[in-house]
């Protein structure tokens, strides 16, 4: 799966509804029709591989994660919990274990955002958080509409039977890599996660004068570029803690007309602002504002919240699933949250939700040097199929 979209030595680049985006599709849903699998799509492109065997009825118990990646992320992120849910299905089926109900391996669409923001565009539609609607129109950098990206992925996989959007669940878990290095640094295989914090994305536009550098005096300037400076050093100022809860990112920044020696008149950049405490997080993204236009005077500042996850605590009856097939598996875990956002956190307003983790070499990810140990991924994989096992018998 990792040579799709291959990116430097170890990375892929498989943004959301790309060509290496169709063709991992297209990889998985060939693996899952070897094992008999069934093969469902809904409207955003969300796929579901069904595990029915005979006796199985009603809801089924959803395991999956995603596939598209950062412009140059790690092979694991998201990938290693749609496969492991695979191998987990495989296992089962292997076993011939007896289950009262289907088991649908999930690829959610679009959970990174970056491509097309904001992200976990597909867990977001499938719970009903936001409609498909809102995003059909969104552009990427390239000026493609989403819609366009999203009907020509829909239309590489014909052999998914179409679904509607957002049919019930018994529960949903997924195995990711923890992104951070948490358990690393604890000497622990696995992470039996209780929630995951909040996270707040911004667009803020910066409107100045574009004039002459040679010519144009300082104080007569409106240099949206200097202003979105001083914006972004004022709001690291507010938001510094000293307990470093805050998590604070301008990740993309634009400006026109990109000149050297023309004065910038347009600046776009994004915010990515997270906290555990969703109290401190509103205040602390209700403070932007202000904080922007005053330290954006004499430029124009328009801020635009465009993506809004409420910090989750999952299920205790799933985390304890979780810790039990770890403890009878004999490896050492971890009860922790979650600092990345993952499909989960929308799928826990839907059904009873859960997440393991397995560790992150040094804690690397959206990087080409995310690494995760063979021996973890299978520990995770085999916490999982215990788990989904427990939850399609119960
Ligand atoms: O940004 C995140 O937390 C996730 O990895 N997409
Ligand atoms: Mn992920
Ligand atoms: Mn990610």
């Amino acid at each position: 799966m990792a040579s799709i979209g291959a990116c430097g030595l170890s990375g892929v680049n498989r943004q959301a509804f790309s060509d290496e985006d169709v063709q991992a599709r297209k990889l998985l849903v060939k693996w899952a029709s070897e094992l008999g699998l069934r093969i469902f799509s809904d409207a955003i492109g969300n796929l579901f591989l069904r595990y029915e065997p005979k006796g199985s009825t009603g809801a089924p118990v959803l395991s999956g994660s995603h596939m598209d990646s950062q412009p140059c992320g790690g092979r694991f992120d998201g990938t290693y919990g749609v496969l492991a849910a695979l191998e987990a299905v495989t296992a089962l089926h292997a076993s011939g274990a007896q289950l009262r109900r289907p088991v649908d391996v999930v690829c959610w669409s679009n959970e990174e955002g970056s491509r097309f923001a904001p992200g976990a565009m597909g867990s977001m539609v499938f719970t009903g958080t936001r409609s498909l609607e809102e995003f059909l129109d969104i552009r990427d950098r390239a000026g493609i509409y989403l819609r366009d990206a999203l009907g020509q992925t829909l239309d590489a996989i014909p052999q998914a039977q179409r679904c509607p959007i957002g049919f019930s669940a018994y529960a949903y878990v997924e195995v990711h890599i923890e992104q951070g290095a948490v358990l690393e640094q604890a000497g622990k295989r696995i992470g039996v996660v209780t929630g995951i914090q909040g996270c707040r994305w911004f667009e803020v536009e910066v409107t100045g004068e574009a004039r002459h550098a040679g010519t144009t005096p300082m104080r007569a300037r409106k240099d949206a570029l200097q202003s979105a400076v001083r914006m972004i050093l004022a709001l690291r100022e507010h938001f510094a803690d000293a307990q470093d809860h805050v998590r604070f990112t301008v990740g993309r920044f634009d400006t026109l007309p990109n000149s050297p020696n023309t004065v910038p008149e347009h600046v776009r950049f994004t915010i990515d602002l997270r906290h555990p405490e969703d109290a401190e997080l509103a205040r602390l993204a209700g403070s932007i504002c202000s904080i922007a236009q005053t330290a954006g005077a004499p430029c124009g500042v328009t801020v635009r919240a465009t993506f809004v996850c409420d910090p989750v605590q999952f299920r205790k009856r799933i985390t304890q699933h979780v810790a039990d097939a770890a403890g009878a598996l004999g490896l050492e875990a971890l009860h922790m949250p979650s600092g990345a956002f993952h499909d989960a956190m929308f799928l826990a307003a839907h059904c009873p939700t859960g997440m393991i983790f397995v560790p992150s070499a040094r804690g690397i990810s959206h990087h080409p040097d995310e690494y995760t140990a063979s021996a973890d991924l299978a520990a995770g994989a085999r916490v999982l199929a215990e788990v989904l096992q427990k939850l399609a018998t119960e």
